[in-house]
Order: C-alpha cells, then structure tokens, then sequence
C-alpha cells in the first residue's frame, strides 16, 4: 500500500479549511491578518510556528511578544532558540573559544544571548583596515584578509573571508590600502597584490589587478608601509622611505612630479614611522633626527593644507618641515588630513576640510597614546586602553551606536575593552583588545569588517577567527 504524506504546509492548509468549515469560536479566524484581536495573545501576520506567535496566535514557550508584537526568544530564561540566540546566560551551547576558532580564554554570553568573545585569545599582531578589504597579521606569521574577494590575495576566490593569503608565511608586517595589500616578510622580502592601475605595487610595470603576491624587487627589510590613491610609501629598518606610484602631485617625496613603477629615490631617512593620505605622505623622524627642525616631515599634495605648513596651495615633492609641531610621538594620515599625538598626550590635526588647515588641538582629548585618522573620521587610543572617536559616524565608523550624522566631539565608543592597537580604514576603525583579539566597526558593505555579514556596523564586532 502507499503512504499519503502530507507536506507540513499541506497539513496546515487542510487544518486551515477544516477549522473555516466549522465555526467554533476557539478556532480564530484572524489569526495572521497584522492585526491584533482582543482574543489574541500575539500577531506577527503569519500562521507559521515557531516564530514566537503561533498559527492559532498563542505566544510560544521561551518566545516574548511585548504589546502582542515583535516576538524575540526571551533572553535570560536559559534556553537557547538558535538561530536567534548562540546561547543564554551561563548556557553557551556547547561552544567554547577553541571550538570558534580562537586559541584560548574564556567564552561568555551577552545580554543579547550572542557569544561575547572578549576574553577569548587569539593574538592578532597587526590589524590594517582599508577601502573595500583589512587584513590581519597573526602571531605565526600567517596573514587573513576579508572584505572584496578580488582583493584578498587569493586567485579565484569569492569569499568574503577571512580567508589566509595563500603563499605568504612568516609576514612581520602587513597593510592594506585602497584595492592594494602589501606585506613584509621575515625574510627581508616583500610582497604586493591587488589593483595596479598606476604601477602601485612597485613591481616595476603596471596591470589591472593582479590577485596573487607578487615580490616587489629591489625592496629589502621593510618594517612598515603607508599607501594613498595609485602609491605607496616603505619604510626600512634603517629608517629610509621610498615611495612609488602616482607623483602628479610630488607624493613620492623624490623632488619630481613623474609616476615611478618600482621604489626609487630615498623620500628622507632617520623616519620611524609613515602615514599617507590620499597623495601625501608624513614621517616621524627618530628622537635624534639630524636636517630638520621637527621631528614630523610630510611631503605631497598640500592643497587641503595637509602638509600643515598653514598654506593650503602647491606640492611639496620634498619632505616639508613641521616647524609648528616641533615633536610628536605618534602619526596618522586621513584621506586629505592627518592628526599625529603630542608629548603631552594630547592630539593636533590639519588639513581637510573637518580641521582647520594649520595644526590645531582636538578639544576634550588627553592621555592619547595612539591617534587613527579615516576619510572623514577619527579615533584616539588612550593610555586607559579606551578609545575614543569623532568625525563622521555615517557607517557608524565612529563607533558610537548611530549608522547616520556625525561625533562632534570625541566620544567613548560603546564596547569598552582594553585594547592596545587602533587603526582606521576609509570608514571603519579596527582595534585589538590585550588577548589579542581584532573587533571592527563602520562600513561593512564587502565584509571588511570580517564579522561573516556584510551590515553596516556601529558598535565593534569581533573579526571571526
Ligand atoms: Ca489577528
Ligand atoms: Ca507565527
Ligand atoms: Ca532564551
């Protein structure tokens, strides 16, 4: 004999037409119209189950329907209704750090029953933020991108990550650009991948997009690198940049306005630290710096005043003197402005058009040690471990819990941590907490964010193992 088996809908829709032939009151007939009746207990338009409202409008075990509306599972109640809830109070669903990823620490659960990853460790040595895509350096060496998968250094690929760069181990550095990744290997090597319309990876032609790591030849022992729109700027652990790329405006720092496709005249020595903007470039010299009155030079495009020299025409295409700030111990670069962290703790920026273009104190900012500047937004890291944002807050970049307007003033962002390592990209700010775990937050519309989702975030998500 065969079976008859009805599908679930089938079932439901049977159940439906029976109960309308009958007209027993205990049956609503206006269940699932979006409005709410007085013998209803919950309305959520639909007949399905396991919503929260059920087909006969009934509120579900576990489930909340405040005013009879927007179920949600009630948090707090021990049980976890998955996929709403990945745990609820001490019940953590059988997860632990290790089981997501993470090498080590404690799992806990969050108000809102998500898994709060906080105090787990995973020991992310740098983060860079950038355009479309970030990257972080792991303490084995091993570098992870997210975001654009046409920008994460694997031939191929379509996931939006984080994803391991294929080819590149023992990485001592790493930073990511606009549609560029260029990385430092422990080996004295360098490589480069992403969009090289300008010859912008510095492998001595230009191409549309080269997707896998490249070596950019006659470039050794780099410790760090900057890049704007079509360059990018090295700095070596003898102190000496070189840039290469786009120079219309003098931002390869070598005395001419020619694009270069490889790294070639020395920009200036003695730096321990760059940044670049757009089509600038800033350097901090070391303590013992000779040549300058500062210890800050910066060279490029200065028509936003981003050279800070309280000028806002011409290039520089030589390193210009900082007179005004005759010591900082710390820089960032925006996208036509930049901050840099004074002995004093407290932070100046320049240029753009959010500043005024001579340097100028940011107002209810002390104890910074670390100053992180985006397109239109900045972050300070305090000595406290708190980080605090202003600018604008249109992706939520500043961290402040709006997707919309703008910080006037620098603000707590919401998700305290001890953190110990802030960067900015374009429009998202990353940090890393002292486990070692990366959160981010701003624009996520490629995944740069490295949460999973492509969701706009205003408060920091932790960046998946
Ligand atoms: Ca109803
Ligand atoms: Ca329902
Ligand atoms: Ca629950």
């Amino acid at each position: 004999m065969k079976m008859i088996k009805l599908s679930p809908l089938l079932t439901l829709a049977f159940l439906i037409i029976a109960s309308s032939s009958c007209d027993s009151d205990d049956q609503p007939k206006t269940c699932g119209n979006d409005h709410l009746e007085s013998y209803e207990d919950c309305e959520d338009g639909n007949l399905l189950e396991g919503d929260g409202c059920s087909s006969t409008c009934r509120i579900e075990p576990f489930w909340e329907c405040p005013w009879g509306y927007d179920c949600k599972p009630i948090c707090g109640d021990g049980v976890i209704m998955s996929p709403h809830e990945s745990c609820d109070g001490l019940f953590l669903n059988d997860q632990t750090c290790a089981s997501l990823g993470y090498t080590g620490g404690s799992l806990a659960c969050e108000t809102f029953c998500r898994h709060d990853i906080a105090n787990c460790t995973y020991t992310v040595e740098q983060i860079s933020p950038g355009l479309v895509h970030s990257c972080i350096l792991l303490e084995n060496g091993l570098v992870r991108c997210f975001g654009d998968p046409d920008y994460l250094g694997n031939a191929g690929n379509t996931d939006s990550g984080p994803v391991t760069v294929q080819g590149i181990t023992n990485a001592i550095a790493v930073h990511a650009g606009g549609d560029q990744t260029y990385v430092a290997l422990a080996d004295g090597t360098a490589r480069a991948w992403g969009g090289n319309w300008y010859g912008e990876l510095g492998i001595g032609s230009e191409s549309d997009m080269e997707p896998t790591p490249l070596l950019i030849p006659n470039l050794n022992n780099v410790v760090a690198f900057s890049s704007g729109y079509g360059f990018a700027c090295a700095l070596n652990n003898l102190g000496e940049v070189y840039c290469w790329g786009r120079n219309g405006a003098g931002q390869l720092g070598n005395y001419l306005q020619d694009d270069t496709m490889a790294p070639g005249r020395r920009a200036v020595e003695q730096a321990v630290e760059i940044c670049s903007g757009s089509s600038f470039t800033c350097a901090r010299l070391r303590e013992d710096h000779q040549y300058f009155e500062s210890n800050l030079v910066c060279w490029g495009d200065n028509r936003e005043g981003q050279i800070g020299d309280w000028q806002t025409d011409g290039c520089f295409t030589s390193p210009n003197d900082l007179e005004d700030l005759p010591r900082v111990t710390s820089i960032s670069c925006g996208y036509d402005s930049a901050c840099a962290v004074l002995p004093d703790h407290t932070v100046k920026c320049w240029g753009g058009a959010s500043y005024n273009f001579m340097p100028r104190t940011v107002e209810g900012l002390s104890d910074v040690s670390r100053v992180a500047v985006g397109s239109d937004h900045a972050c300070a890291l305090l000595m406290n471990g708190q980080i605090k944002c202003w600018g604008s807050s249109e992706y939520g970049q500043t961290g402040t819990g709006g997707l919309h307007g703008a910080v006037a003033s620098p603000t707590a962002i919401t998700k305290l941590s001890q953190y110990t390592q802030l960067e900015a990209g374009n429009y998202s700010t990353c940090a890393v907490n002292a486990n070692g775990v990366a959160y981010c937050w701003g624009s996520n519309e490629y995944g740069q964010l490295g949460d999973g989702t492509e969701v706009d975030r205003a408060d920091p998500v932790g960046v998946l193992p």
